[in-house]
């Protein structure tokens, strides 16, 4: 999965990128843009790496893209928005970071704090730019059509629903809004519209109301998260050992970077499975809710795939409450599923394979 965070400028965007990734963002001018990894925590993957004691433990990761400021104040900020686009439009999510911090010294976007302001400003500039591509795209259309051409049934039925993705976006709508089955959403893919995009908003809080609920809940968002950034990177920057008695101090249990991971897997629609049990390695991966276990296996080696026979898969929680794979197959727990099983979160798979 890969997310790019957006917003305004001086929102706390890499503030956070920073605290989430553990790397830092080196802007250099002209090439704003800079990717870096979330590995993912798991208590379930730690557990199993504890156990097992294979010689690695492999995390799922979410790459993120931390970009320029959104901006209309000036046109110069518009256009360094403008240019990280297309690598925007390579995401799997999108992350709008809005401010909602008091901080004298860092100078107010449009000389106010207002989170609900930004976000409905950075909406209305997805927006704007879904609807220059829609724009674009009938033009064409209606030009190809004017000739006779083998593919004109199809390109009459693609301006339509352009027509409809437009008059929708002119509603201030998004672009989903518009889509009424699954051969349109197929259709509309190569677009990668900014507006058909899982957003998950995150409203920058002072820290002392970090641990409260987000004052607001985006309308467009699969999830409103209010932190903040700043507390999240000096909680990153703590030894492992004083981050619990911290967070403890704070009224919370995990910070809320594992808020954001959790919020990112479940807008784009993301599970994990588990595999284990080999000297090598514990490992996490992720795959899309509903997958079945051949996809699992193909996510592994194409191989596991075609050669698939059986997944013995086992909850996490049924192993662990078992205490071990011995006892959790005396119990029962450990199911031989074959290559329809629709994978669970947390399944603990082995697959069996001939190839
Ligand atoms: N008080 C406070 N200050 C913050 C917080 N988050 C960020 N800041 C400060 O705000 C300033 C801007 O933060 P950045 O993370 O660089 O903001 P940005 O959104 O990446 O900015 P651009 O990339 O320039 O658009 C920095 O001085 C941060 O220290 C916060 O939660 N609280
Ligand atoms: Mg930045």
């Amino acid at each position: 999965m890969k997310v790019a965070f957006i917003g305004p400028p001086l929102s706390g965007k890499s503030t956070l990128f920073r605290a989430a990734t553990g790397s830092t963002p080196v802007n250099h001018p002209g090439m704003g843009e800079h990717l870096a990894v979330i590995k993912v925590p798991d208590t379930r993957l730690d557990w199993l790496f504890a156990h097992y004691k294979p010689k690695k433990k492999v995390e799922a990761t979410i790459d993120c893209l931390d970009v320029p400021g959104f901006s209309h104040e000036t046109a110069q900020q518009q256009t360094e928005f403008r240019k990280s686009l297309p690598s925007i439009r390579k995401c799997d999510a999108l992350v709008a970071v809005v401010r909602a911090f008091d901080n004298p010294a860092v100078p107010a976007y449009r000389n106010r704090v207002d989170a609900r302001a930004d976000l409905d400003e950075l909406m209305a500039e997805l927006i704007f730019c879904d609807l220059e591509t829609v724009a674009t795209r009938i033009e064409r259309l209606e030009k190809s059509l004017k000739k006779p051409t083998k593919t004109h049934e199809q390109e009459k039925r693609e301006l339509e629903l352009m027509q409809r993705c437009q008059a929708a976006l002119e509603n201030e709508q998004p672009i989903t809004s518009a889509i009424k089955s699954e051969e349109e959403g197929k259709m509309l893919s190569s677009f990668a519209f900014l507006t058909e995009m899982p957003l998950v908003a995150v409203i920058n809080v002072d820290a002392d109301r970090a641990a409260e609920q987000p004052p607001f809940a985006c309308p467009h968002a699969r999830a409103t998260i209010a932190l903040c950034a700043d507390m999240e990177e000096q909680i990153a920057e703590l030894d492992p050992a004083d981050r619990t008695a911290f967070l403890a101090d704070l009224g919370v249990t995990d910070p809320a970077r594992d808020r954001l991971i959790r919020a990112c897997y479940d807008a784009v629609g993301l599970v994990s499975f588990l595999t284990a049990g080999g000297d090598d390695e514990a490992r996490a991966w992720s795959i899309p809710r509903e997958s079945t276990a051949v996809d699992a296996a193909g996510k592994i080696h194409s191989d596991i795939a075609r050669g698939f026979i059986r997944a013995e898969t086992v909850a996490f929680e049924d192993l662990k409450a078992a205490g071990d794979m011995k006892a959790a197959k005396a119990a029962g727990k450990v199911r031989l599923e074959g290559k329809s099983y629709i994978v669970q979160d947390g399944d603990i798979i082995t697959f069996r394979f001939n190839v």
